[in-house]
Parts: structure tokens; sequence; C-alpha cells
């Protein structure tokens, strides 16, 4: 009868533990100052949810427009702790009907695109862009940093705005 009481109780302490253990930092998000990207493409704050199903991949900027704007978003992932630099870009265009896709990247040059689920959204009134990263673009991985970028080539300006910073990542997140 105690024996089967203390199982119970393993059982219920696990269970209780159960919803803290997605909170290990499966979800990050990294504000960016206003004032150094270009106009309406300037990022205010990005975030990572590395979910076991899917990584969901966020950027806010200051003004994203439907038209009128060429603007461009995207993140390099960095799914491999021991080789350097990021293993994956997901990018897109923000205005109507302008594509997206992810590739792989070697010595922070984007490849070919792959063929594999990922959704993007973009969000006129919220100013917010969001992809959606199949885990099986991405074979074995656990944890994930990134870099986003955005820009708009309507502007005439080359500048792009990079959060954290050009070539740094977030810290690491893990999947959850
Ligand atoms: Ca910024």
């Amino acid at each position: 009868m105690r024996r089967t009481l203390g199982v119970v109780m393993g059982l219920v302490v696990a269970g209780s533990m159960v919803p803290m253990a997605p909170a290990h930092a499966a979800q990050r998000t990294v504000e960016d100052r206003i004032g150094d990207g270009v106009d309406g493409m300037d990022i205010t704050s990005i975030t990572v949810k590395n979910r076991r199903t899917s990584l969901i991949l966020v950027v806010k900027v200051t003004d994203l427009k439907r038209r009128g704007q060429l603007g461009s978003v995207g993140f390099y992932l960095d799914t491999r702790p021991k080789r350097r630099g990021p293993e994956f870009a997901v990018g897109g265009g923000t205005s109507d009907g302008t594509d997206w896709g992810i590739s792989p990247v070697r010595r922070w040059r984007p490849g070919m695109p792959i063929h594999c689920r990922v959704g993007m959204s973009v969000d006129y009134a919220r100013d917010r862009v969001a992809f959606r990263v199949s885990p099986t673009c991405l074979g074995a991985y656990g944890k994930v940093r990134v870099i986003a970028g955005a820009s708009d080539t309507a502007s005439g300006s080359q500048r792009s705005d990079w959060a954290p910073k050009r070539r740094t990542f977030t810290r690491w997140v893990h999947r959850g």
C-alpha cells in the first residue's frame, strides 16, 4: 500500500513538473533599437519559438506596407554549435505577392532553395512577419540561434537592419 502511494506521488510530482519543462528557454524575444534601420523596415523585435512540431520565427518592424515598399526579411539559423556560422537562411519579400523560401548556407551564403514545408505570414496591421519552418527542413537539430535582417530596396538603400547585430546571433533557444 505504501509502495503504491509512493508510486502515485512520484507520478504526481513528475506530472506537476511537466508544465515547467517547455518554459526552459524554448522561446526567446530580443528587442532591437529603433532608428538604425531603413524607414519602415527598421526591426523593433524578433522572437524565436523552438517547438517540437515547428520552428516559429517572428520579426516586427516599424511600418510594414503592402505596396510602395520592396521589403524583405530573413533569418540566418545556426543549428549546429560545432560548425561555424549559420546552416540555413529563411527569407521572403513583404510586399504583396512576393515569394519566400529556405536555403542551406555555406560561409554566410545561401545556396539553392530546399523543397520542404515553410510558411510565411505578413501582418500589415501589426507590422509583423512570421515564418513557420517544419523540422523536416532542418534535419537533426535541437537548439537554434538566429540573426534577423530586414531591408527595403525601394528606398534605394542597400542598407539592412540586423538583430541582434550583423553576424551576431541571439543566445541559444532550446527545443521545447
Ligand atoms: Ca532596429
